[in-house]
């Protein structure tokens, strides 16, 4: 099949790379352009190529479906030499973005030109690998170290404007992208051509400037690997002929290649791309999203409110009571202010955002709403008396969401009219941050609801999974046996700190005890009261002493650990040790990583038995859930990704 297409402009060739979705470099593209250069440079009425790719995006990078597979050549940083030695100048015109492998073949041309609306750079590190075409021994040729540093190690791309400050791109156009490539490969025609970036020299930064980055990069990374050797690739690149900093490269790329972390990273990869279109939603529909409005203005609701005026849609807020709005307004301009303290928007983008909001008490004002999700207090008259209120005013084909986190969608959908269009969609907070949304269809709802619930995570950039129902859904379900499983040790004797110190190492930014001093424990410890208060027979917790005794966490200056006021260290407490001493049984102690397994462990156990009820669709979905809503480290793969591993 041919990817690659030849056509003429005069004396420029123009290259025509087509191979959707997203001109992967596979083995048959590296050969077809590995063909085309050297028909070119055969072709004696060529002067000048011009790179361009057909679709939706310049290259994206390599196949990365080919990763898990033994390299077939023409290998890519050849395929790039042979690009950069041609005997005429190649210009890249990007459109969409060039990444990773995509990038090191513009890196390759002679010239690049860029869209305005394109991006560039080199995200390997994402995927547990360090760019393996020359990447890191170019790049700090063309933008000097420091920028090559911050595009390598941190994978983020740049925008081209910002691209060309650095000198990664030659001229940035905007409009027709090929008719100027054209017209500028026509300029360049007959001129004397820049160095090929592998002929530039590269200037050594300054003494001590390895080792800083070394230190940081290591405290950012934890425990993630990639980072630190494409450090070490553009170390090398500065100290070494072009030559031997490129087969260091290559050895490096391949050896990360294989790791566990790039497998981990793979998988993420392509079940983060695999969500927002699971197969299951076959023909439904999604209905449109116009309009959205949100009943509760607390952390909750404003985080959702933000999330939807962060995507240009138009909100009605509703409180109970002019108080009550003018606290959710208030907090609706915390999350924007913020924003702007941060330098996320400026004062006129959260202003915008802001005017975008209808805050009003009156249920009349959701007449025009395509959505309606409630975030009130979780009790379920409360809830049912909203939808009430809701379903007599809206239209009725509006979805009407619950933003519920424990309760049953279908209970609090009874009553309504047309239950087809109720939905739950479960958000983590604070719901504008957060990337993951539990999609949670009730028995009734239809199927184009539910096409509904995933096409609203696409507008708002968030991960959708599909969960069923059961008390937690899928990520407060496992969050409760981790915990669980956390008291468990400590009940033998394992000390607080050493297992929150054993998650720390296995890579979660707080251990599960340090991680509920910091939300608040009375939270859980009122949804047990709840379910004691019905009869249920809910065991007493350990966290359950400690809320009797006064200690709810960080905001009553103790919980699992003791706080010096406004400080927020943990110290280990004697008041808690006290408190909990006869439930204490000694039997001895395990290192950090054998209670980390343990921990990840259960949480994978809860995870199977999740699957097996059919509350998750499939183990991918549970390390989505697990990565995208509490905090489990990406390159470790998700709890399925890992025990699975572990197993085989
Ligand atoms: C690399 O280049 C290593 C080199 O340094 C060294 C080599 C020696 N491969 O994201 P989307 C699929 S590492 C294979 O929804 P968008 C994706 O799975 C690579 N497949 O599109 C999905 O498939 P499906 C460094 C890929 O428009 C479809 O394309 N590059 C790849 O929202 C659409 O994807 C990267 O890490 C790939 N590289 O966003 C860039 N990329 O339809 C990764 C995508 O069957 N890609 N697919 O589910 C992206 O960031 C986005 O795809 C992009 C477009 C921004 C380009």
């Amino acid at each position: 099949m041919s990817l690659v297409s030849i056509a003429r402009e005069g004396s420029i060739a123009v290259v025509t790379i087509d191979n959707p979705p997203v001109n992967a470099l596979g083995q048959a593209l590296r050969q077809q352009l590995w063909d085309a250069v050297a028909a070119l440079d055969a072709d004696a009425a060529v002067q000048a190529v011009l790179l361009i790719c057909a679709g939706r995006t310049f290259i994206a990078g390599a196949d990365v479906s080919e990763f898990g597979k033994p390299p077939v050549a023409p290998h890519l940083p050849d395929v790039v030499a042979r690009i950069e030695a041609a005997a005429k100048p190649w210009v890249a015109a990007i459109h969409g973005a060039a990444l990773g492998g995509g990038f090191e073949v513009a890196l390759g041309c002679r010239f690049r030109l860029a869209l305005d609306s394109a991006s560039v750079g080199l995200p390997e590190v994402g995927l547990g690998i360090v760019p393996g075409a020359g990447g890191t021994v170019r790049t700090p040729r063309v933008a000097g170290v420091a920028a090559a540093v911050d595009l390598v190690t941190g994978g983020k791309p740049l925008r081209a404007a910002k691209a060309q400050a650095l000198g990664l791109i030659d001229a940035v156009v905007s409009g027709d992208l090929r008719a100027a490539a054209i017209a500028f490969a026509q300029e360049a025609i007959g001129k004397p051509l820049p160095l090929p970036a592998s002929a530039r020299p590269v200037v050594a930064p300054e003494a001590g400037f390895w080792d800083d980055q070394q230190a940081a990069i290591t405290k950012r990374a934890k425990g993630e690997v990639a980072p630190l050797h494409a450090l070490a690739c553009l170390r090398k690149a500065t100290e070494v002929p072009f030559a031997e900093a490129m087969a260091f490269e290559r050895e490096t790329f391949l050896a990360l290649r294989g790791s566990d972390q790039a497998a981990a990273l793979r998988h993420v990869f392509f079940a983060e791309r695999a969500a927002p279109r699971p197969a299951h939603l076959g023909a439904a529909q999604p209905l449109p999203l116009r309009a959205a409005a949100v009943i509760g203005g607390g952390t909750m609701g404003a985080g959702i409110a933000a999330a939807l005026r962060d995507a240009g849609l138009p909100v009605t807020l509703i409180e109970r009571d002019a108080a009550a709005l003018e606290r959710g307004v208030t907090n609706l301009r915390a999350i924007f202010d913020g924003a702007v303290a941060r330098g996320r928007l400026t004062e006129a983008q959260a202003a915008e955002r802001l005017a975008g909001v209808t805050a009003s008490t009156d249920y009349a004002s959701l007449a025009g709403a395509d959505l309606v999700i409630e975030a009130v207090f979780e009790e379920i008259g409360v809830k049912r008396a909203v939808f009430a209120q809701v379903a007599a005013v809206c239209r009725p084909d509006a979805v009407l969401a619950t933003n519920t986190s424990y309760l049953d969608p279908a209970a609090i959908a009874q009553g309504v009219p047309n239950p087809a269009r109720f939905i739950g969609l479960h958000f983590f907070s604070p719901a504008n941050v957060m990337k993951l949304l539990e999609i949670v269809p009730t028995p009734d709802t239809s199927p184009d609801v539910l096409a509904t619930g995933f096409a609203l995570a696409k507008t708002l950039g968030k991960i959708p999974v599909q969960a069923g129902i059961c008390e937690g859904f899928i990520g407060n379900r496992i969050l409760k046996r981790y915990r669980a499983g956390a008291e468990a040790l400590v009940r033998r004797g394992v000390a607080i700190a050493a297992v929150d110190a054993a998650m720390r190492g296995f890579g979660f930014a707080m251990g599960p005890f340090e991680a509920q001093d910091l939300g608040g424990l009375d939270i859980a410890f009122l949804q047990r009261e709840a379910a004691r208060a019905t009869g249920q027979d809910v065991p007493e917790t350990l966290g359950d002493l400690l809320v009797r005794a006064g200690r709810k966490g960080q905001k009553t200056g103790g919980g699992w650990y003791d706080y010096a006021p406004g400080q927020r260290k943990p110290q280990p407490s004697a008041t808690v040790a006290d408190l909990l001493a006869d439930q204490i049984r000694a039997e001895g102690q395990m290192d950090g990583p054998a209670i980390a397994e343990h921990l990840v462990a259960e949480m994978a156990a809860e995870g199977q038995a999740i699957l097996a009820e059919g509350i998750a669709r499939q183990p991918a979905d549970i390390d989505l859930v697990e990565i995208h809503g509490y905090g489990f480290p990406r390159w470790r793969g998700g709890p399925m990704f890992h025990a699975q591993n572990r197993a085989g």
